[in-house]
């Protein structure tokens, strides 16, 4: 590898991610931004037709309120889904940014009828509905419909791709104020310097932190995008902008081994779950009646169905089954069409997890015929599906609670405690439940905030060129230990001056696995056990300083590592800060095994001083905003 040529890049709005969060904020940006003469750009590592976590497709819209009073649509109002989302998060969530999500997101949903996909309806044209909030779609192209709305809007030339975005720059005048990003090609030898006036953090959540359930042929299958390496977190906590409830994690009970999701199942087939004796044991509530009131809840919140599972599994009544079986011959009783229904079936896979429809064949199973079995996998942390991990951000003016306010320097919509530095999607905290439609809806909220920030505050950035060269050294660094120490070992892979990326990875997901309430102690933790896991990462953090790259390639992996790293602390922070046991089913403190609504039903936050490398963790109020 050469010297890279160093690309600078001017811009009023730059956004770090092309996923879903991402396309919205451009979207919209573009329409506000071209009546301000300003320039919105947007950098993605891969390609945005098929990145992020949409890239094989989805079969559903899980957000969608349909209160447009017209009957086709359905009839909800967005304090019932700021209700729901409450209760699901026992009992806290930021209501004013859920609230602002639900009276958006119909608009995106029918942008994205209108964009061409196809969303499931009846012989009357009405929408069926899969649940309550939920919608089905024939969902393969999802990615590419959006994607290319999204080229539409802010001009292909304004989109830049393959470049992993690392570090995000600070004013040079004001380290509390975003200046932009660097980062790198995953393709040439280019070094990227953005300069920005706002940026918008849109790299979704953070996966494989932790170890896996799946190894050897299987190994890297898991539910959530690979490509979710929680670059947006570790950017944003080493800018200072405060996080919010980075202890919380979804677990997702799926079909087991291919990660099928159960939702369609559950809600459209209205398929039961059984242990291995034939049991329903989501009605024996006798298993979660220590956590009233949030257990009598309907329906039953995620992580509490989650720990009916984990007890039938922990008692020794398992397998359990998702009795797919039953439900189809249920449906045929009532007058199905069986054959649409088994197209149905197969292709809420094909849409979205084509690795479960390839396990049906490979295991000979025909869900007409036989059960399947289900299992919760290992931790996500995410803030846009039943997750709520992010950064603390500001919501909207008219419904954003004083005592918030307060906690920010400037009132933008979906900005962080760092000026100019927005957090959409999965990077913004304590509103989850948006899934695809509404974390496109955030991101157009950010979108035209940031528009509206340029405008109101014209920030002038300026950049500081010796960070930036700084930076520059560190980012390319692992090509050179590579190099330096290639020839002390006959194996790249063996070497006593370096290690890889890969090889940290594992070292990362054992410790998180098996201190930090993994799923191999059955998401258990205690204060020693997460004390020991700061140990262990603070010694696998000094390592990481001889991440060794062979590749461009790999030199994104060393990335990511870093990344994945820094949120993996902070999720280990806040669950030692946190002392109770908030999510059973997600987690549990075995020293704090109780919900304790006196002292903790607040949401835990904190920030990295980089400087003095020092956290501070601190609670922030739950404000009730829907009665
Ligand atoms: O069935 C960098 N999701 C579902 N949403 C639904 O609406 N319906 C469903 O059916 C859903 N289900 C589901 C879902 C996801 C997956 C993987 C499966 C099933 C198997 C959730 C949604 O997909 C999710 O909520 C949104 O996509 C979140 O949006 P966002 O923008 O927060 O994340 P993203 O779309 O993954 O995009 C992130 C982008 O950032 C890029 N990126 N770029 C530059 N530099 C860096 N350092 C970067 N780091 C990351 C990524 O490449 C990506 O493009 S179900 O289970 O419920
Ligand atoms: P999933 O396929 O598990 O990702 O779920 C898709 C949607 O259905 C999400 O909105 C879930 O919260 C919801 N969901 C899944 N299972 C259930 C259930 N048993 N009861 C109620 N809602 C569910």
């Amino acid at each position: 590898m050469g010297e890279p040529e160093v690309k600078r890049v001017e811009t009023d709005i730059l956004i770090i991610g092309g996923g879903f969060s991402g396309c919205g904020a451009a979207y919209e940006a573009a329409y506000w931004a071209k009546a301000a003469g300003l320039k919105v750009t947007l950098v993605e590592k891969a390609a945005v037709e098929r990145s992020g976590a949409v890239a094989q497709g989805l079969s559903a819209i899980n957000t969608y309120m349909g209160m447009s009073g017209k009957a086709e649509y359905g009839q909800n109002q967005p304090e019932d889904f700021v209700k729901y989302v409450t209760t699901d998060m026992m009992g806290i969530a930021r209501e004013d940014l859920t609230y602002d999500i639900a009276r958006h997101v119909d608009g995106t949903v029918h942008l994205f009828e209108k964009w061409g996909l196809p969303i499931f309806k009846d012989e009357n044209g009405k929408y069926i509905r899969e649940g309550p909030w939920q919608l089905l779609i024939h969902g393969e192209s999802y990615k590419p419909i959006i994607a290319e709305a999204t080229k539409m809007a802010i001009g292909e030339e304004n989109i830049y791709e393959r470049i992993m975005i690392t570090h995000l720059l600070m004013d040079k005048n004001d380290p509390k104020r975003v200046a932009g990003a660097v980062g790198f090609s995953v393709r040439k030898d280019e070094f990227y310097v953005f300069k920005a006036k706002a940026v918008i953090i849109a790299t979704g959540g953070a996966t494989l932190l932790f170890r896996p359930r799946s190894t050897g042929e299987g190994m890297g299958r898991i539910w959530y995008a690979v490509f979710n390496t929680g670059s947006g977190y570790a950017m944003g906590i080493q800018a200072g902008a405060e996080l919010t409830q980075m202890e919380h994690r979804f677990i997702p009970f799926r079909y087991k081994d291919g990660y099928g999701p159960v939702g369609a199942w559950f809600l459209f087939f209205k398929c039961t779950a059984t242990n291995a004796y034939g049991e329903e044991y989501i009605k024996k509530t006798e298993t979660i009646a220590q956590y009233e009131p949030y257990a009598s809840a309907t329906p039953t919140p995620t992580p509490l169905r989650n720990h009916q599972f984990l007890v039938e599994l922990t008692e020794g009544r398992g397998p359990v089954y998702m009795r797919t079986d039953l439900a189809i011959a249920k449906l045929k009783e009532e007058g199905a069409d069986l054959k649409h229904l088994l197209n149905e079936a197969w292709e809420d896979f094909l849409d979205m997890t084509v690795s479960q429809a390839l396990l049906w064949a490979a295991q000979n199973i025909d869900p007409a015929e036989s059960p399947s079995e289900a299992y919760t996998a290992e931790p996500y942390i995410m803030g846009s599906h039943s997750g709520c991990s992010g950064f603390w951000v500001c919501g909207p003016e008219d419904v954003m609670p004083e005592e918030y306010k307060k906690t920010f320097p400037l009132v933008y919509n979906r900005m962080t405690t760092v000026k100019g530095l927005f957090a959409v999607g999965d990077n913004a905290g304590a509103n989850p439940h948006k899934f695809s439609s509404g974390s496109f809806t955030e991101g157009r909220l950010a979108g035209k905030a940031a528009v509206k920030y340029i405008v109101e505050q014209n920030p002038t950035p300026e950049i500081d060129e010796a960070k930036v060269d700084e930076l520059k050294e560190l980012i390319y660094r692992p090509f050179k230990i590579f190099e330096e120490n290639k020839n002390a070992s006959t194996r790249e892979d063996v070497n006593p001056n370096y290690l890889l990326p890969k090889q940290a990875l594992w070292r990362l997901q054992k410790i998180m696995d098996e201190y930090a309430a993994g799923a191999t102690t059955w998401y258990k933790t205690n204060e020693k056990m997460l004390e020991r896991a700061l140990e262990l990462l603070q010694m696998l953090k000094e390592d990481c300083e001889k991440l060794a790259a062979r590749d461009l390639h790999e030199l994104l992996r060393c990335w990511e590592m870093h990344h994945r790293l820094l949120t993996a602390e902070a999720h280990v922070r806040h669950m030692l800060f946190r002392q109770e046991t908030r999510w059973p089913g997600y987690y549990y403190r075995t020293d704090y095994p109780k919900i304790d609504d006196d002292n903790w039903k607040v949401f835990v936050n904190s920030t990295y001083d980089a400087e003095k490398d020092e956290w501070t963790l601190t609670k922030r109020p739950y404000v009730q905003l829907v009665s």
